[in-house]
């Protein structure tokens, strides 16, 4: 399974894990790393504190390399830069915005840049800026997303673009490994399994929602916001519901989601909080440690291929 993505990276397997605020600490970006895929730090709405220490965490537990997501629409966006670029952090991955004024610095401290993306029109602008690669997620993903699924928009970036396309949503198992190889990927992002690794640190009662849920329980919210969120189906997002279908200003509803994936993840508000998780939850039944859940996912990938009469 060594590729590309593997030699860009200096990883073993081409599985990088999703960089979930309040959900990716040190611990499980470490655990995943360790097991031979790419760990990452959410850095979310964290304070650069926040992410100096998990970056700190996960050079004690692991040598081996690990990223970043830094999420643009942070107020902390800037300082938090800055704690990657003096951490001189491997893998830096970014989310919810265009990453091109900081590439200068990140390229200078030796990262790898690699920018989450729901469109080609944007995987095209960033190519030119000198991403090392980008990952295309599709709106069957957790929390922030775009329009189109991972199924329309992965073979439509990798024919428009000439570095290496990793893809995200909907994919927890060797099936989906396959199946983003086969649309011109060179690896997935995987972050709802990972949400229920044994080293995760999310509230238990986070971990227990995604292990029950079923194909239908997730639900977008915020459409009006212009930053529509998926997460699992509850109080709050049958309010956000209620307030959409009354027209509410979309103002009111961000007032609302200011703090709530926190309660969620570290407090355990399953009911009042913002419990991101894509559609593939549903799939997702058991708790199992990154190492168990990377090769799981390589394992029945070979299984796929052997059926399929390529190995
Ligand atoms: O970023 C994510 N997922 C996220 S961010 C997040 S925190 C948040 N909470 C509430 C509202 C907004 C953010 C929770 N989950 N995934 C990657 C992703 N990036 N999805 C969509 C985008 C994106 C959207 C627009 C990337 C770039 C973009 O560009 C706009 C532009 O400048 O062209």
């Amino acid at each position: 399974m060594k590729n590309q993505l593997c030699e860009l990276l200096g990883i073993e397997y081409p599985i990088i894990q999703g960089g979930m605020a309040w959900v990716a600490t040190g611990e499980l970006a470490a655990a995943v790393s360790e097991a031979g895929g790419l760990g990452i730090i959410g850095a979310g709405n964290a304070p650069p504190e926040w992410v100096k220490a998990e970056i700190k965490k996960a050079k004690e537990i692991t040598t081996k390399p690990f990223g970043v997501n830094a999420m643009l629409m942070s107020p902390f966006i800037k300082e938090v830069m800055d704690v990657i670029v003096e951490e001189r952090v491997a893998v830096v991955t970014t989310g919810a915005g265009n990453p091109g004024i900081y590439m200068e610095a990140l390229k200078g401290a030796g990262s790898k840049v690699i920018p989450l993306v729901p469109s080609v029109a944007l995987a095209q602008r960033l190519e030119k800026l000198g991403v090392d690669a980008l990952i295309a997620e599709g709106a069957e993903a957790g929390g922030h997303i775009g329009e189109l699924t991972t199924m329309t928009l992965v073979p439509q970036i990798v024919d428009a673009v000439n570095i290496p396309v990793i893809a995200a949503g909907g994919i927890a198992d060797g099936r989906g490994f396959v199946a983003a190889i086969a649309l011109g990927a060179v690896g997935v992002q995987m972050g709802t399994r990972f949400m229920v690794a044994t080293e995760c640190t999310v509230h238990p009662k986070v971990k227990a929602t995604i292990l029950k849920a079923k194909e239908r329980d997730t639900v977008v919210s915020g459409r009006s916001t212009g930053h529509p969120v998926r997460g699992i189906k509850n109080k709050l997002t049958k309010q956000l519901e209620q307030m959409e279908r009354d027209q509410v200003a979309p103002e009111e509803l961000e007032k609302l989601g200011v703090g709530r994936l926190r309660d969620a993840m570290v407090d355990g508000d399953i009911q009042f909080g913002s419990v991101m998780s894509g559609q593939i939850a549903g799939m997702v039944k058991k708790e199992e440690t990154a190492k168990e859940i990377i090769l799981d996912v390589i394992s029945g990938a070979e299984r796929v291929l052997k059926g399929l009469g390529v190995k």
